[in-house]
């Protein structure tokens, strides 16, 4: 037995986490899974909320949550600054780790049964991933070739020449990803000035931002103005992925401002590279599809079980996992599981 308040045990947390992460989305995206097409967005998030936040309460950490479903007094679970994981055990802490979810990244997707809905996460060692409000970003991600060559207070025809020219193709066989919001006519005009092509999404810009960081999706960037917390959990993956992305706070209200103070964020206007969003050294992002897209299957269920298909990526080991989980809630029957 150890004394009381004694050091936590030091752990590698893409070595001895990631397992329980995949297990963290897994369950999101099972429960929110099972409400796929009932048209109740908020009962789609609700179910993931609360798979997530049971499932955080078996990992031997001390988890902080830095983003989450909002402020304490607006959100009941995955609130910022909740602490998540398993009690300590005989007076030693488990050791610090800061978490940012989206437990439903696409709840109307979820809800209507449209493609891409995922349950997310990212971990990191503390303060490895920035304490973002609950605002606007504005933002650019495209893929590694454009490292360091973006620049967000550009007009928009000089960004997209400059990607072409990275991805050795002409602005004409761009494809860029744009949330389709009225906010966005003039950004989209500019874009369709220019000669690039648009794919138009209802929402999840952030497994829009993994698309255009990876080759064979045919998206070659993102831009536009989505949500800060989906800002830093894209900086996460793009950790993973070598991706680039340069993005800006959007506080444009005294009360935005003020709590951009509190927040510990000293100059509102900065310009965030991945680098900057995320900066732990070890980074962890888990994605588990709910509703089919381009990268992750939705969740399937049959008879005896279902089966979850999950992105599992580190930022310092480099590694990318892609995990295919049978999850069985019964003995399967005499025919045995279908695996293929
Ligand atoms: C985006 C999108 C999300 O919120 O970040 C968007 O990626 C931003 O907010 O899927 P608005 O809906 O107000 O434009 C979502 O649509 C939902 O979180």
């Amino acid at each position: 037995m150890s004394a009381p308040g004694a050091a936590a045990p030091s752990i590698n947390i893409e070595k001895d986490l990631l397992g329980d992460f995949v297990h963290v989305v897994e369950r999101a995206a099972i429960e929110s899974a099972r409400t796929m097409g009932q048209g109740d967005a908020e009962a789609s998030d609700q179910a993931a909320v609360q798979a997530m936040r049971k499932a955080f309460e078996g990992i031997r950490m001390a988890g902080n949550i830095v983003i989450g479903e909002g402020e304490r007094d607006e959100a009941p679970m995955l609130y910022i600054g909740e602490p998540v994981g398993a009690p300590a055990q005989d007076g030693v802490q488990f050791p610090r780790v800061d978490i940012a979810v989206d437990p439903l990244e696409g709840t109307n997707l979820c809800a209507t049964g449209a493609p891409n809905s995922i349950c997310v996460l990212a971990a990191s060692e503390p303060n490895g991933l920035l304490h973002a409000p609950d605002c606007y970003m504005d933002k650019i991600v495209a893929g590694p070739a454009c490292r360091d060559a973006l620049d967000i207070e550009a007009p928009v025809k000089y960004n997209l020449k400059t990607i072409a020219r990275c991805l050795d193709r002409r602005v004409s066989d761009l494809v860029i990803m744009v949330l389709d919001r009225p906010r966005h006519q003039d950004l989209i005009a500019e874009i369709r000035s220019a000669g690039a092509r648009i794919r138009l999404i209802t929402d999840g810009d952030l497994s829009a931002g993994i698309a255009a960081a990876v080759r064979g999706a045919n998206v070659h960037a993102v831009f536009g103005t989505g949500g800060a917390p989906e800002g830093v959990l894209t900086a996460a993956a793009l950790r993973c992925l070598s991706g680039e992305m340069v993005a800006r706070l959007v506080v444009n209200t005294k009360q935005l401002e003020e709590r951009v103070e509190r927040m510990g964020i000293k100059d509102p206007k900065r310009i965030y590279s991945a680098k900057d969003l995320a900066p732990g050294k070890e980074i962890i992002f888990a994605a588990a599809g709910v509703t089919s897209g381009a990268l992750l299957n939705g969740v399937r269920f049959f008879g005896q079980g279902c089966r979850t298909h999950t992105l599992a990526m580190t930022a310092a080991s480099k590694q990318v996992r892609f995990v295919d989980t049978v999850h069985m809630t019964e003995e399967p029957g005499p025919r045995g599981v279908r695996l293929f």
